[in-house]
């Protein structure tokens, strides 16, 4: 079995050249859609093309480099769209080492290994769009009328950069596993000292967009016992939220209000709208269902107790999942070659689109450290010598798979 030797310069140029889409202080912003996504995704297009590998891009934006071969061959990749304000490894650096093993693969008579680079990863539209659409779990239809938080539809915004042919889905059929190296995003490896993460299970993820209406009114004429305001109920379900989920959730468990938005947004006049998301990660889909149960409730609590409307709507629902324990030997015997002794078995406290592949072919990732582990932040940053490390080992992987 030949062993895959990546060019280290060529992966951490192109991880460097992809920074530059979208670029901003030290991350970048570059949403799904925007220009900056849609230049990225064109040169990566050429990248692919250099590679010797044959472009495809799907109807709802997915980006494929496939080996001429038709025989089912490994996926490797991640995403390349970023958060509203994003680091420059998050999913980039899955897509440029998947690049990578793929183009060193050739040169050096491996396997055939297709790439991929997966289309709002980061949930502009819904969490993992792109990959729910590929991997079956959602219709194009029900995606491109999903809305963004602007209220626009995933169709208006849908587009292909230039030169590249026209869509066609590409079946999952065509790939026998998916692997995806990522950043931990957390701090388990930056504290432990460790290099490489072995990715056991992936969480699963709820979120829902709220609304709570009350009456627009002014904030100085207006007797506090006879007002309806949307923010003061906001805090309310907050705060209980908290208190209810407490009685059922685990040190491991997470929930975050991370988007709100209150209309008409003035510091004198009663809010008569606030508009919000809550999502909510767990191992277990017991848990993640009673907590929906306690959202519901909370929110008809708290409309009711304060006289003001509410409205709830699903935005994601993704089960958790479990890589698969062959190819999670693979990693750990790849792991334990290019780092021995400094890496470790670990869950996924972050969704990624291998959860989805998960529903269609074996699946594992990998991990390597994230700096202080901060991440979905301009300040998410990795060591040089860990990206190219973590790189190897996939390489070794996929040579092995
Ligand atoms: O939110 C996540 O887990 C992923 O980074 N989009
Ligand atoms: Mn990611
Ligand atoms: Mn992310």
């Amino acid at each position: 079995m030949s062993d895959i030797r990546i060019d280290p310069d060529r992966l951490l140029a192109d991880l460097d050249t992809l920074r530059s889409f979208g670029q901003c202080e030290t991350g970048v912003v570059r949403p799904a859609y925007s220009e900056a996504e849609l230049a990225a995704r064109g040169w990566l297009a050429e990248r692919l093309r250099a590679a010797g590998l044959e472009v495809a891009v799907d109807p709802v934006g997915n980006l494929f480099g496939l080996p001429r071969s038709d025989a089912p061959c490994l996926l490797v990749g991640s995403h390349s769209d970023s958060q509203p304000e994003g680091g420059w490894l998050d999913g980039a650096y899955g897509v440029i080492a998947g690049l990578e093993v793929a183009r060193a693969s050739r040169e050096s008579g491996g396997p055939p290994i297709a790439v991929v680079s997966f289309q709002d990863e980061e949930g502009r539209f819904t969490t993992l769009t792109g990959s729910s659409v590929w991997a079956g779990q959602m219709s194009l239809e029900e995606a491109r009328r999903l809305t963004d938080n602007a209220g626009r539809t995933l169709a208006e915004v849908c587009r292909q950069p230039q030169g590249l042919p026209a869509p066609v889905a590409v079946a999952p059929d065509r790939f026998r596993a998916f692997l995806e190296i990522h950043i931990e995003q957390g701090p388990v490896l930056d504290t432990s000292g460790e290099k490489i993460g072995v990715v056991e299970s992936i969480v699963g993820i709820r979120s829902e967009r709220l609304r709570f209406t009350g009456q627009q009114n002014h904030a100085g004429t207006t007797p506090m016992h006879l007002r309806h305001d949307a923010v003061q109920g906001f805090v309310r379900f907050a705060e209980r939220l908290n208190a209810r989920f407490a009685e059922v959730v685990t040190p491991a468990t997470v929930w975050t209000v991370g988007h709100v938005a209150v209309h008409p947004n003035a510091s004198s006049i009663v809010p008569g709208r606030v508009d919000f998301t809550v999502q909510w990660r767990d191992a277990e889909t017991a848990r993640l269902d009673a907590m929906t149960e306690i959202v519901r409730r909370t929110a008809e609590d708290v409309a009711g107790e304060m006289g003001l409307g509410h409205e709830r709507s699903s935005y994601a629902t993704i089960p958790p999942s479990a890589c698969d324990p062959g190819l999670i030997e693979i990693l750990a015997e790849a792991a334990e070659a290019t780092a021995p002794g400094k890496w470790r078995r670990m869950p996924s406290g972050a969704l990624h689109d291998a959860a989805n592949a998960a529903h269609r072919m074996p699946m594992a990732m990998l991990f390597v450290p994230s700096k202080g582990g901060i991440s979905h932040s301009f300040a998410e940053d990795t060591e040089r010598a860990d990206l190219v490390l973590g790189a190897q080992a996939l390489a070794r992987a996929a040579a092995r798979v």
